[in-house]
C-alpha cells in the first residue's frame, strides 16, 4: 500500500517539467517568503517567467512578478526564486506560474506550532527500556560490558535511551547530543511544548512540558552508562543487530549469548575499539565525556527548582565526566562491528567547550568560564562547514552549541569571539550556496542533519547578534527539510499532515505499523550520487517514483531499500525539536 500510496503521489506532481517547490508547512508573516520554480528534463529554460500569488477567493494578491532566474541544481536544468516576502496577511493562498500546477502555501504567525510536539512522536517511539508505542519493554536485559577482545567483564545494567535510527543500536553521542537539544530547547523556549504525555511515554499529563519528559528519559540512561566517577560506557549494541530485521520487540540479535539476549556494552577506553576486522580511531575519552557533562550540567540547571537532590547528583556527575575529559583528551569513537561503519568523530573540544560553559553556569567557577574560552579557540569553527565532504558524524555535534553557550556567560571578549566564530561559519556555508535552493552544505550521509544544524547555527547568530544577514539562508535550510527541495517532499514523516512526505521509509516499524507510526522521524536526506551507489546492502525495493528528480549530483528515493536517504535519524529529530520550538508561538499567552 506505502508503494502504490508513494506513486501516485509523484504521478500528480511530477507530470510537468517545471515545478514549483515550498515550505508545505507554511511560512511565518515576518519571514523571507520564496518558492521555487524547478525545470525538469527538456524543459524550456530560456523563457522568462512571471509568478501570481492568488488569495482563496481566487483573486490576485501579489503579481504579476517576475521569476528571478538562480542557475541549476541536481535534476533542475534552471531554478528561479519566486519572492513572494512582501505578502504579509494570513492566510491560505496559492502560487501559480503559467504551465504548471500552482502551488498551495500558508501564511500564518502559528504556522508551527505544534510542530515539536509531532517531532515528539517519534522520540517515543525510539525509546528502549519501556517503550510506550508497543507499551512493553524492549531491550530489558542490556547488557554485557565487554573488554577489547569482547569477553564479558560484567552485567551492567544499561535498558534505556532511545534507539538511534532504525537499527536499535545506542550511542552516548548521539543520545546525550539529543538530550542537551531537548533540555535546551525547554530552557530556551518552555512554553512551545504541550503537556500531553507523562513521564513514561504514555497519553496523559503529569504537569511537565514533554520536551523536559523526554530530556529526563535521556537523563536516567546517561546516568546508567556513567554509573561511577570511572566507569564510561559509549556504546550499547553494535551492527550484529543489522543481521535480522525486526522488531525492538521481538529482536533476535545474537551477541554470542543467545538470540535476544544481553547486548554488549562498549566502554570508553582511550584505545581503538573494533572486535572483529575493522577498529575506530578513538585517541580519548573527551568527546564523549564532554558530552556526558553538557547534559549533566543543562539538566541540573533545569531540574534545580524541581527537584534539588537530582539536581545536586547530576551537578556532581557533570563534574566528574568533565575531570575525566580534561584527563584523557581525544575522541571516544562509536565501534564498529561486522561492516566498516562507525561514527568518526573527530572532534573534542567543542565538546568541552559545551561542557565548560554549562558547568560555569551551573557552578559560577572561574575556571570553567576560562576553559571554556580556551576550548573554544581550539575550534572556532566547525570543519565540515564549507567543505565538500566529511567523513561520518567527523564533526560532531553538526553544529557547536559550545559557541552559544559561551556567549550566554562569557566575558565581552567571549561573546564577540563566539558570534564571530558562527559567522564566520555561516559564511562559509552560504560560499556555496548561490543556487535556487540557497542551500551549500555538503550531501554527505545525514545531510538533513547538516541542514537542520545550518538553521539552528543561524538563528543562533541572528538570536545573538540582531544581524539578519543569514535570514534568507536559515530560512531557506528551514524550507529545504519541509519541501522546498527537488523533490518537494518533506523530509518528516507524517508532517505535515495532508502534505507529501516519507511513506517508505527504511524502518521495520513504519514497515509493519505503517508510516504514520514513525510520525515526527527526520530521514537522511539526500546525498551525493557516488555515496549512495557505494554504500554496502542498498537496493531499492520498487521502481523509482522520484526517478525524474534523481538525474542530478544528489539523490534521494521514498523507499525502505535505502537506509542513505530515507532512514528516520533519532539526533536529527532531537535537533529540530529545539529548531521549531523556537520558531512556535509560546503556549502560555
Ligand atoms: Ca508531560
Ligand atoms: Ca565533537
Amino acid at each position: 500500500m506505502n508503494l502504490l500510496m508513494a506513486s501516485v503521489v509523484w504521478l500528480a506532481a511530477g507530470a510537468d517539467s517545471l515545478v514549483i517547490r515550498v515550505n508545505q508547512v507554511g511560512y511565518a508573516p515576518d519571514a523571507p517568503k520564496v518558492a521555487v520554480l524547478c525545470a525538469i528534463g527538456s524543459a524550456d529554460t530560456a523563457t522568462g517567467h512571471t509568478f501570481i500569488v492568488r488569495n482563496q477567493r481566487g483573486r490576485a494578491v501579489l503579481g504579476p512578478r517576475a521569476a528571478a532566474r538562480s542557475g541549476s541544481f541536481g535534476p533542475c536544468t534552471q531554478t528561479w526564486r519566486l519572492d513572494f516576502s512582501s505578502l504579509r496577511a494570513s492566510g491560505r493562498y496559492s502560487i501559480a506560474v503559467s504551465g504548471t500546477t500552482p502551488a498551495a502555501v500558508r501564511i500564518a504567525r502559528d504556522v508551527y506550532a505544534g510542530a515539536a510536539d509531532t517531532l515528539l512522536y517519534y522520540m517515543r517511539q525510539q525509546r528502549s527500556g519501556f517503550n510506550p508505542f508497543f507499551r512493553d519493554s524492549v531491550h530489558r536485559l542490556d547488557g554485557y560490558v565487554i573488554d577489547d577482545t569482547g569477553h564479558v567483564v560484567k552485567f551492567q545494567p544499561v535498558s534505556g535511551g532511545w534507539a538511534d535510527a532504525s537499527d536499535y543500536l545506542q550511542y552516548v553521542a548521539t543520545s546525550a547530543t539529543a538530550t542537551y537539544d531537548m533540555l535546551m530547547s525547554f530552557r530556551d523556549h518552555p512554553h512551545a511544548v504541550a503537556d500531553e504525555f507523562r513521564a513514561d511515554g504514555l497519553a496523559g499529563h503529569n504537569g511537565v512540558s514533554d520536551v523536559l519528559d523526554e530530556a529526563r528519559h535521556g537523563i536516567d540512561w546517561l546516568v546508567r552508562m556513567f554509573p561511577s566517577d570511572s566507569e564510561m560506557y559509549n556504546q550499547l549494541g553494535d551492527d550484529r543487530d543489522h543481521t535480522y530485521l525486526d522488531l525492538p520487540t521481538t529482536d533476535t540479535s545474537d551477541y554470542g549469548w543467545g538470540k535476544g539476549k544481553q547486548r554488549p556494552v562498549y566502554p570508553c577506553t582511550g584505545r581503538p575499539q573494533g572486535i572483529f576486522a575493522y577498529k575506530n580511531r578513538s585517541t580519548g575519552v573527551a568527546s564523549t565525556a564532554g558530552k556526558f557533562a553538557s547534559a549533566f550540567a543543562l539538566a541540573a540547571q533545569v531540574l534545580a527548582p524541581h527537584d534539588d537532590s537530582r539536581a545536586r547528583t547530576l551537578g556532581r556527575k557533570a563534574e566528574a565526566a568533565y575531570a575525566l575529559g580534561r584527563r584523557f583528551p581525544g575522541v571516544c569513537q562509536t565501534a564498529p562491528g561486522r561492516a566498516p561503519y562507525f561514527y568518526e568523530e573527530d572532534n573534542w573540544a567543542d565538546d568541552m567547550e559545551l561542557a565548560a560553559a554549562e558547568l560555569f553556569a551551573l557552578t559560577h567557577t572561574a575556571r570553567y568560564q576560562r576553559e571554556a574560552a580556551e576550548y573554544a579557540a581550539m575550534e572556532p569553527v566547525t570543519p565540515w562547514m564549507g567543505a565538500d565532504t566529511a567523513r561520518h558524524y567527523q564533526w560532531y555535534p553538526w553544529y557547536n552549541a559550545g559557541h552559544y553557550a559561551l556567549w550566554r556567560i562569557g566575558t565581552a571578549r567571549d561573546r564577540a569571539h563566539a558570534a564571530n566564530d558562527y559567522r564566520r561559519g555561516l559564511e562559509a556555508v552560504v560560499r556555496r550556496a548561490h543556487n535556487g535552493f540557497r542551500v551549500g552544505i555538503p550531501f554527505i550521509w545525514c545531510s538533513n542533519d547538516l541542514m537542520v544544524s545550518f538553521a539552528t547555527q543561524a538563528l543562533l547568530y541572528r538570536r545573538m547578534t540582531g544581524d539578519t544577514r543569514f535570514r534568507e539562508y536559515e530560512q531557506a535550510a528551514v524550507d529545504w527539510v519541509f519541501g522546498a527541495n527537488p523533490w518537494g517532499t518533506s523530509m518528516v514523516v507524517g508532517y505535515p499532515r495532508g502534505g507529501r512526505w516519507p511513506h517508505d521509509p527504511h524502518s521495520v516499524v513504519a514497515m509493519q505499523y505503517g508510516p504514520e507510526a514513525i510520525t515526527g522521524g527526520l530521514v537522511d536526506g539526500p546525498v551525493y550520487r557516488s555515496i549512495f551507489a557505494n554504500l554496502r546492502g542498498i537496493a531499492l525495493r520498487h521502481e523509482d517514483g522520484y526517478a525524474a528528480f534523481n538525474t542530478g549530483f544528489i539523490v534521494y528515493h521514498d523507499d525502505m531499500g535505502d537506509y542513505s536517504t530515507n532512514e528516520p535519524i533519532m539526533d536529527g529529530t532531537a535537533n529540530l525539536i529545539y529548531l521549531m520550538s523556537a520558531l512556535a508561538p509560546s503556549l502560555v499567552k
